[in-house]
């Protein structure tokens, strides 16, 4: 079997997913294969240029034209595209793989949801980070009960380009009908997603989201000045419904930081720290450690362990967009489980709402 892909979204997305597909048929042979087909985009130059570095055969600005042509959709458009163009997609029996996160608003993202539901095609939403061997091999000690009962979940995002470049402009990041959250929605999501995959669902938050810089120049007009919607940072304090309590945190405005994301879990026999600048490696505390042990990845006890190289060989962050697709095509050909689906989007979208609406009203907490 031989997949027409479409994708829409040809930037930095575009070369992560198209890099992935490239993969697949070296590391995991097995799978049904792909052909990029069709190139979405709005700027016809840039598009052709990008189609031809992608190898996908054919381009059209419009993603009508797109979404009834191919078995495999690709949305990875800003938050606001997500809605049409997937369900339009899986109306037509085409599976969807939709960048995170899953919309702009919740009433986008259970639409989304529905759509799924009312559909037999998969829809996948793209937190890539479930696909880092480190954080498989924690899942796979939660579920072993190798920590016992979780207690604390502490998840943070951090990135810096905000405070290393004062004088970004305005895009859709930064607009609340186009992006719905600011780094909550962006990364903050990221979070979210990990800590419902490592302890479970959320019962309630309070959250408190913070703009610094008000407005922004655009940079397609002169002198003119933006106002900006979503938040810079945020923090929260959650309550698990397995009684566990959590902090998550993110911010585009922390200097030192590049992409750094950070997940912390103790439980009542044993405790775990994993960030992503240290992909390979995650560090752990059970039984009878007196302290943290450091476990390297690639020594084959995590699931991609043996597609890529020995052990000690390290794989980046390219690597979790493999895993990803590794994971909805075998759901394609199979007809098996992937996850996370639009279920899962659309539960990280409420979080993202019920933040929200607490840091709104002072802090309150919100249930779920
Ligand atoms: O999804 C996130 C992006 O929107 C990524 O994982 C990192 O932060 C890289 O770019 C942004």
């Amino acid at each position: 079997m031989t997949l027409r892909v479409g994708m829409l979204g040809y930037t930095f997305m575009g070369t992560a997913h198209s890099n992935a597909l490239d993969r697949l048929p070296m590391f995991f042979p097995e799978l049904p294969e792909t052909e990029r087909y069709v190139l979405v985009g709005r700027r016809e130059e840039p598009l052709a240029e990008a189609a031809d570095r992608f190898d996908f055969e054919t381009t059209t600005t419009d993603w009508e034209d797109a979404v009834d042509d191919v078995d495999v959709f690709c949305n990875l458009g800003p938050n606001y595209m997500h809605v049409e163009p997937s369900i339009a997609a899986l109306e037509n029996g085409v599976h969807v793989l939709s960048e995170k996160p899953l919309a702009a608003s919740v009433e986008g993202a259970e639409r989304m949801a529905e759509a799924a539901r009312q559909s037999d095609a998969v829809a996948a939403t793209g937190f890539n980070y479930r696909f880092v061997p480190a954080i498989q091999y924690a899942k796979d000690l939660i579920d072993a009960g190798e920590l016992g009962d979780i207690r604390h979940f502490t998840g943070r995002y951090m990135q810096g380009h905000l405070a290393r470049n004062p004088d970004a402009g305005w895009s859709w990041r930064v607009s609340k009908e186009k992006a719905g959250a600011g780094a909550l929605g962006d990364i903050g999501s990221h979070t979210i997603d990990l800590a419902r995959f490592l302890v479970g669902d959320f019962e309630r938050v309070s959250g408190n989201c913070r703009t610094f810089v008000e407005e922004r120049p655009v940079p397609w007009k002169d002198d003119e000045m933006r106002e900006i919607e979503v938040d810079d940072a945020y923090s929260a304090q959650v309550d698990f419904e397995n009684g566990a309590m959590g902090v998550l945190e993110a911010t585009r405005a922390a200097f030192g930081e590049r992409n750094n994301n950070y997940v912390e879990i103790h439980g009542t026999k044993g405790s775990l720290k994993f960030e992503l600048e240290r992909l390979n490696e995650i560090k752990v505390s059970l039984e009878d450690d007196r302290g943290y042990r450091r476990v390297l990845m690639n020594e084959h006890d995590d699931p991609y362990g043996d597609r890529w190289w020995p052990p000690g060989h390290n794989i980046g962050w390219e690597h979790t967009f493999v895993h990803e697709y590794a994971s909805f095509l075998s759901a394609i050909e199979e007809g098996g489980e992937h996850r996370p689906d639009f279920e899962d989007g659309l539960a990280v979208q409420r979080v993202i709402d019920a933040i929200q609406r607490s840091d709104e009203d002072d802090g309150r907490r919100i249930e779920l």
